[in-house]
């Protein structure tokens, strides 16, 4: 099925997003934005060495705060619920030992930021260093130091994937390709780097929690935890949030820490993360690391996958998921959309000195891709075949779907053939190969890649309790209150922050209720407001907040039917709902007219009629394992053999996820994931030496793409609609971050074939680029 989403109602629609009326004006509220009569700032120490025994902190006089100024915090066991799995607190300030450069040890406070600068510049930390572990793979090698003292290796845990005839598959083989391929740790850089304001409230008696995160009810559960505090004594507000991708889903120790502070202090305590602490110490990212090899016949079919991926995760687990979901899901995700029938995999994950890895846009995904993507391209190059032929062959058609993969996932449907080929097509292939046969007139060459993947969304209970999350986000939840004026408000337990929910939500409410989206207020974010629910993450507010809009809207819906047939003495059964009226004939009256009559002349109702003109509804897809959105991306590149500079000349994006909202957002979730992944491909990266230390914590070492960088990326649209979520919705925020590391580096290694020149280690900087060709001899 492609063409046009089916037209139903506002479901479709290029809408312009409301929540830009403010953002475009700078009236959006951000944590910074926030004051507080009598507020103290925070400044952080933090351990200037990767690993080290803690022995003493001189502090100056002023207010600071050691772990022992605080009263002792509850445990909060992170990662996930399984047998195998080593747990280990991550204290909120050091106590005995420092594990990684930027662990918070200790916090100051002063009347303005500066102030608490000055103060942390005169505490003096006594700390005897120990050998920092910093490599994934040398720390899984038997006599490594360890992270955590005590434990018998590095792993906070080790599991597999096994499935198919694994080795009758492997016997069948001609082709083996070995490959180690490594996407290196990066940081997450929202624009807005993370905050925290809390103070105690004497009137409510509650402590009010202003957080930039992506997830408020859910880090409520754990804040209270870790306080000792009661829920209803807890209030978490995220106001608008500049970005999160990832960065601001888990509970940080400097979120806990300035909590506990307000609590002791009685007045406003705030922190907010400057650039340089958000690359030390915020979650980062990726750090895979694979030794993998595919095997196929001589035709080119795909039959088994084996090796190990691990996954470095830095000195902590993080609360509530912890870093096993990036393993598990590598391993899972790694066959994609193709026919591969068996597979063999082992994965670790790896403890580091380093900081926590959390959750980054695409979760494990980018690096799935673009390993397999990878080895695709070398079994090709090895049987003389097009990649994009050998690809065509072993992606799964439309008839085979549903098909369960070896790694035991259900994909749903789709055309994955189909997209390969428009992409292909919007890319000119034939073009690009006369091009490379001509030469380029700048000494440069031009090479062409592509790569496609399978983006599991709107997986529930199953999904997660597989994983053995802690915090389980099976269901979301909406509330839909229509006003005496009869406009609505719907609440949702979701988190917009940039992806336009205030808009598309409103859209999908508008259809189930038939009012004008105008008419429609999203709340969101704030767990005194929203209903309970698990937050935006996971490609999932679409589906999950959605779908629960719209069937609360359909519960009122049904309450406004029966009122206004009363209201126009008609049957109910024999009036509709159209634009803000229940209408009998040419008879109409206004929902205004209805809620009117609900809440101020209730005598107008049907005798004994409850005037309640609100309902609540949860929602979870049927199918818990998900619903897949899928694409196919190909990027043609330019790279100078003497420089190793590379420049991505196109970049084409032919992608479905099923029903579309709202077109216009969704290409600019594309375009936004796409330049992430063209970061994670080309510029973006943290290093550090052998003793743990990062080597970029400014931007003038962390390179981030620019719009001079970025080619104009064209998107095609395939719409398979779900057949498991309202109006056919499948998720796909985070799908354009997915693919462009493995089509950019198809694409360098496409340029270089001749010569067999490999780019298997994001990001492909010139430096690396120079030194494949290098390997490779090429002049
Ligand atoms: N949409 C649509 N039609 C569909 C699917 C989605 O119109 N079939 C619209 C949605 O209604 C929503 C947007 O596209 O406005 C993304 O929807 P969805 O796929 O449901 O993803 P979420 O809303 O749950 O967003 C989470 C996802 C993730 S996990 C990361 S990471 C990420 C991303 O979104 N972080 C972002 N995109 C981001 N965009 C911005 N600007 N900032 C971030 O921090
Ligand atoms: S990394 Mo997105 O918040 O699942």
């Amino acid at each position: 099925m492609d063409g046009a989403a089916p037209a139903e109602g506002w479901i479709g629609t290029r809408l312009l997003r409301k929540e830009d009326a403010r953002f475009l004006a700078g009236k959006g509220q951000f944590l910074a934005d926030i004051r507080m009569a009598g507020m103290e700032d925070v400044c952080f120490v933090r351990s200037p060495v990767a690993h080290g025994r803690l022995n003493g902190i001189t502090k100056p006089k002023g207010a600071v705060f050691a772990a022992g100024d605080l009263p002792p915090f509850q445990p909060l066991p992170a990662g996930p619920d399984l047998p195998s799995y080593r747990t280990v607190p991550y204290p909120p300030l050091a106590t005995d030992m420092v594990r990684f450069v930027g662990q918070p040890v200790a916090a100051c406070l002063a009347p303005t930021r500066a102030a608490a600068e000055d103060l942390a510049g005169l505490v003096e930390l006594d700390i005897a260093e120990l050998p920092a572990v910093v490599d994934a793979r040398a720390a899984m090698r038997p006599g490594s130091p360890l992270v955590h003292e005590g434990w018998p290796d590095n792993a906070f845990i080790t599991s597999g994937a096994h499935g198919g005839e694994f080795d009758a598959q492997r016997a069948a083989a001609t082709v083996s390709i070995r490959r180690d391929l490594r996407m290196n740790r990066q940081a997450v850089v929202p624009l807005e780097p993370r905050g925290v304001l809390a103070y105690w409230d004497h009137r409510l008696d509650e402590l009010v929690v202003y957080l930039s995160s992506q997830a408020p009810h859910v880090m409520r559960i754990g804040l209270a935890q870790v306080l000792g505090l009661s829920e209803h004594r807890l209030h978490i507000i995220a106001p608008d949030v500049g970005g999160g991708f990832g960065a601001k889903n888990r509970l940080m120790p400097e979120e806990i820490v300035v909590c506990a502070l307000a609590l002791q202090r009685g007045t406003p305590v705030r922190w907010l993360e400057d650039r340089r602490e958000s690359f030390l110490s915020a979650p980062q990212a990726r750090g895979h690391v694979y030794d993998l090899t595919l095997h196929a016949d001589a035709d080119g079919n795909l039959l088994a996958l084996e090796g190990e991926v691990l996954i470095d995760a830095g000195a902590y687990a993080l609360w509530p998921t912890g870093a096993f979901a990036e393993a598990s899901m590598a391993v899972r995700n790694l066959t994609g959309p193709y026919r591969i029938p068996a597979i063999r995999l082992r994965n670790a994950t790896v403890a580091t000195n380093k900081p926590p890895m959390g959750a980054y846009r695409g979760v494990a995904r980018p690096g799935a891709c673009f390993a397999i993507e990878r080895m695709i391209d070398e079994v090709a190059r090895a049987l003389g075949m097009e990649p994009a032929e050998l690809r065509r062959s072993n992606l799964l058609t439309p008839e085979e779907l549903p098909y369960r993969t070896a790694g035991g996932m259900r994909l749903d449907n789709g055309d994955y053939p189909r997209a390969l080929e428009t992409a292909r097509e919007m890319i000119g292939l034939d073009a690009v190969r006369a091009r490379q046969a001509a030469g380029e007139p700048d000494g440069r060459r031009v090479g062409i890649g592509f790569a496609l993947y399978a983006e599991q969304s709107g997986h529930g209970l199953k999904e997660w309790a597989r994983r053995g999350a802690r915090v389980l986000p099976a269901y979301d939840t909406s509330t839909v209150r229509l006003m005496p004026d009869g406009s609505a408000q719907v609440l949702v337990g979701i988190q917009s922050h940039g992806q336009g929910l205030e808009t598309t939500l409103a859209q999908m409410a508008a259809t189930a209720l038939q009012l004008h989206p105008d008419r429609i207020a999203i709340r969101h974010g704030d767990t005194a407001v929203s209903p309970f629910g698990f937050g935006t993450f996971a490609s999932r507010s679409t589906i999950f907040a959605g779908g629960a809009a719209v069937r609360a809207c359909r519960v009122l819906a049904e309450r406004l039917r029966i009122i206004g047939a009363h209201l126009l003495q008609a049957d109910p059964a024999a009036v509709v709902l159209a634009d803000g009226e229940v209408r009998h004939g040419s008879a109409a009256v206004s929902y205004a007219e209805i809620s009117r009559a609900a809440h101020v002349r209730q005598e107008l109702l049907p005798a004994g009629m409850d005037p309640v003109l609100e309902a609540t509804a949860t929602y979870e897809p049927p199918e818990s394992e998900g619903t897949f959105s899928y694409s196919c991306h190909a990027a043609l590149v330019a790279a100078d053999p003497l420089t190793g500079a590379t420049e991505v000349l196109d970049y084409v994006v032919a992608e479905d996820c099923g029903t579309m909202v709202n077109p216009m957002i969704v290409d600019g979730q594309v375009y936004g994931g796409v330049v992430q992944g063209i970061g994670t491909a080309l510029f973006e990266e943290i290093p550090f030496d052998e003793g743990g230390q990062p080597l970029a914590t400014t931007f003038a070492d962390y390179h981030m793409p620019c719009a001079s960088e970025m080619p104009r990326i064209r998107i095609a649209h395939l719409v398979t609609p779900s057949t498991i979520t309202e109006f056919g919705v499948k998720g796909m925020g985070e799908g354009g971050a997915i693919a462009p590391p493995a089509a950019i580096a198809n694409a360098l290694a496409d340029a270089f074939k001749a010569e067999g020149a490999e780019f298997n280690e994001t990001p492909c900087s010139p430096r690396r680029v120079t030194a494949a060709l290098d390997a490779a001899g090429v002049a």
